[in-house]
């Protein structure tokens, strides 16, 4: 309502603003003015230096982003092949900022030195091979190598060696969550079809497959540090994208097929938060936390927690109304640490006998009229 009411003042001022300079012009009339429509030297001279003002604010407003926005960049990446999708990323902008300081200054030169001038006439030229070929050669021979260093670190890093010892994980997308399913003992997934979805069993895990019964389902991921982990993406509704940020990770999840991405840790959790541009970026996010809290705290509201970094698994791909929160935690543990995790887990088919197995009376019941009154509460928010 308030952006309605905006948007007609915001109109009503343009209207406003249209009419005075219609009165503005009839003030005019008949005053010593030149109307021409045809430019004088003057006004040429006015739009050449303004091509040098356009020159100097698309100049100062790169250097203001650079070191206003530089900073909020993702910093040190926390997997083995980061490193290499950074290098490309970095040789990109570096030939962007070449590129575009050389073409800018030519540009806006040009269009300043050839500015409009009482009668003098445009040349007639029709072309130049040499300049054209300059023109046309460089940008291909530099885009050329971007693409085949590009293509050469792309098939480095999805080369997944099939006999390399990694750890099998499913990511599962769905508006508007994801769930994982960590392969077990055998690493190995069991099969899957929507047909199974039934009860807990939200991935449709076909249970009567060997290589099924020792499938976790969990919601928060716990991964090792120091090995691959080989990631089998599935969607079950449109098209999802997981995104590993800190990972340099991200790939399409496809209704109706599996995509795959794997890579290697190099930091737990812990130790990536213990890194110093982490601990400054933490500081910063708290400082304002502190500071909206205390907003709120004034408000009679409650105060925000302090925040901690967490790896996570984001969706980039726009697949709804709630596609902004579809996220998942990634925990990054030692090996001994994740053996330990994996121990703690119960696996799918035990928790699909477990609730297959009636319980006592009395409790179900209990626990079925608090599922509906639950079921009934969500759905007004959802109706919201
Ligand atoms: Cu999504």
């Amino acid at each position: 309502m308030t952006s309605l009411l905006v948007i007609i003042v915001l109109v009503l001022l343009a209207v406003a603003l249209w009419q005075l300079t219609k009165i503005f012009d009839l003030t005019q009339v008949g005053s010593n003015v030149d109307s021409s429509e045809v430019a004088t030297d003057k006004d040429n001279d006015i739009q050449g230096y303004l091509m040098f003002g356009f020159l100097a604010f698309i100049y100062i407003f790169t250097i203001y982003g650079l070191f206003t926005w530089g900073p909020l960049v993702l910093h040190t990446p926390a997997s083995a092949h980061g490193g290499e999708i950074d290098f490309l990323m970095n040789i990109t902008w570096v030939l962007i900022f070449i590129v575009q300081a050389i073409t800018q200054v030519l540009l806006h030169y040009f269009a300043f030195k050839y500015r409009g001038k009482q009668g003098q006439k445009a040349l007639f030229f029709a072309d130049n091979n040499k300049l054209e070929a300059i023109w046309s050669v460089i940008p291909a021979v530099v885009l050329a190598g971007l693409i085949l260093y590009g293509l050469y670190a792309w098939t480095n890093i999805m080369f997944i060696d099939e006999d390399e010892d990694t750890v099998v994980v499913e990511l599962y997308a769905q508006q508007f969550k994801w769930t994982a399913r960590v392969a077990g003992e055998d690493n190995v997934l069991g099969k899957a079809n929507v047909r199974y979805i039934e009860g807990v069993n939200t991935l449709g895990v076909d249970l009567a497959d060997p290589y099924a019964q020792d499938d976790i389902v969990v919601s928060e991921l716990h991964i090792p540090k120091g090995k691959k982990i080989h990631f089998k993406i599935r969607s079950q509704d449109v098209l999802h994208s997981a995104y590993m940020p800190h990972f340099r990770a991200q790939m399409n999840c496809v209704p109706g097929m599996v995509t795959e991405f794997a890579f290697e840790p190099i930091y737990t959790t812990s130790e990536y938060r213990e890194l110093p541009y982490m601990i400054e970026k933490v500081a910063n996010i708290n400082a304002i936390r502190t500071k909206k809290s205390a907003a709120l705290v004034a408000k009679g509201e409650t105060a925000l927690d302090p925040y901690t970094f967490d790896y996570l698994l984001l969706c980039n791909k726009i697949c709804g109304s709630s596609h902004y929160n579809m996220q998942m935690k990634i925990v990054v543990d030692t090996p001994e640490d994740y053996k330990a995790w994996l121990k703690e887990q119960t696996v799918l088919a035990e928790q699909v006998k477990a609730a297959a197995t009636p319980a006592p009376v009395e409790g179900a019941m209990e626990a079925d009229s608090l599922k509906v009154k639950e079921t009934a509460a969500t759905s007004k928010v959802v109706m919201k």
